[in-house]
């Protein structure tokens, strides 16, 4: 298929839709916001996010929230769907997974970026950015030297084929899929940090 992944194409019925029966997991900035807005859940108390219920939507948690579904449920898929900076607070915690045998999938989105941060600079700040961007970093090629399935996508036609073999593998597995670094603000994103910000002063 022609074209990089962006957020929204990812989720047309190719992309990382939350299996019926599975825990599903959202963790990141711009790509939690994504799957917010377009993923689906189908059962009750299926679902985990440090940005619902309250909570103060600190990003970091995709590995360690899919152990503890898996531990708590084990009859259940256990799948994730988190951005690549949050996924790198704690991705080394595949190891602990890996060691656990507490296998589950998680989709990184792999933008290179903080987007939201960088989404909030082209918003408040002219898109002056500072501290933002990433260099290139193998997430498959992480998970796989923690003895974990890695697989990474860089054409949105192979991401349906690489997410079945990553549910298939039995281990923890990370599908590493390359997504347009420009294609990812969120539509209302002013509104949302608006909401979020209130009170800041956010003149440059
Ligand atoms: C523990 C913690 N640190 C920092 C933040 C601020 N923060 C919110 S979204 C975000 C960027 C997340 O980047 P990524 O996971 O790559 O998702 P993207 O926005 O690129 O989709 C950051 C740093 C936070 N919410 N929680
Ligand atoms: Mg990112």
């Amino acid at each position: 298929m022609e074209g990089q992944c962006t957020p929204s194409r990812l989720w047309l019925p190719r992309g990382p839709r939350s299996p019926r029966d599975a825990v599903c997991i959202v963790d990141g900035g711009n790509t939690a916001v994504w799957a917010h807005y377009l993923n689906r859940v189908y059962e009750k108390r299926a679902f985990l996010s440090s940005a619902v219920g309250g909570r103060a939507g600190y990003i970091g948690t995709a590995v360690p929230f899919a152990i503890g579904a898996k531990i708590a449920r084990p009859e259940k898929e256990v799948f994730c769907i988190t951005g690549d900076g949050a996924f790198a607070y704690s991705m080394s915690e595949l190891e602990t997974a890996r060691r656990l045998g507490t296998p589950f999938v998680c989709v990184v989105l792999n933008d290179a970026s903080w987007s939201m941060m960088k989404s909030a600079q082209t918003t408040y700040y002219s898109s002056r950015y500072v501290g933002v961007d990433f260099g290139d970093v193998d997430y498959a090629g992480i998970a796989r030297s923690m003895g974990c399935f890695g697989v990474k996508v860089d054409d949105p036609g192979e991401l349906s084929r690489c997410i079945a073999q990553a549910r298939e593998s039995g281990m923890p597995a990370v599908v590493d899929v390359r997504v347009d670094p420009g294609g990812v603000t969120p539509p209302d994103f002013q509104t949302l940090t608006e909401i979020w910000l209130e009170g800041c002063d956010l003149s440059p």
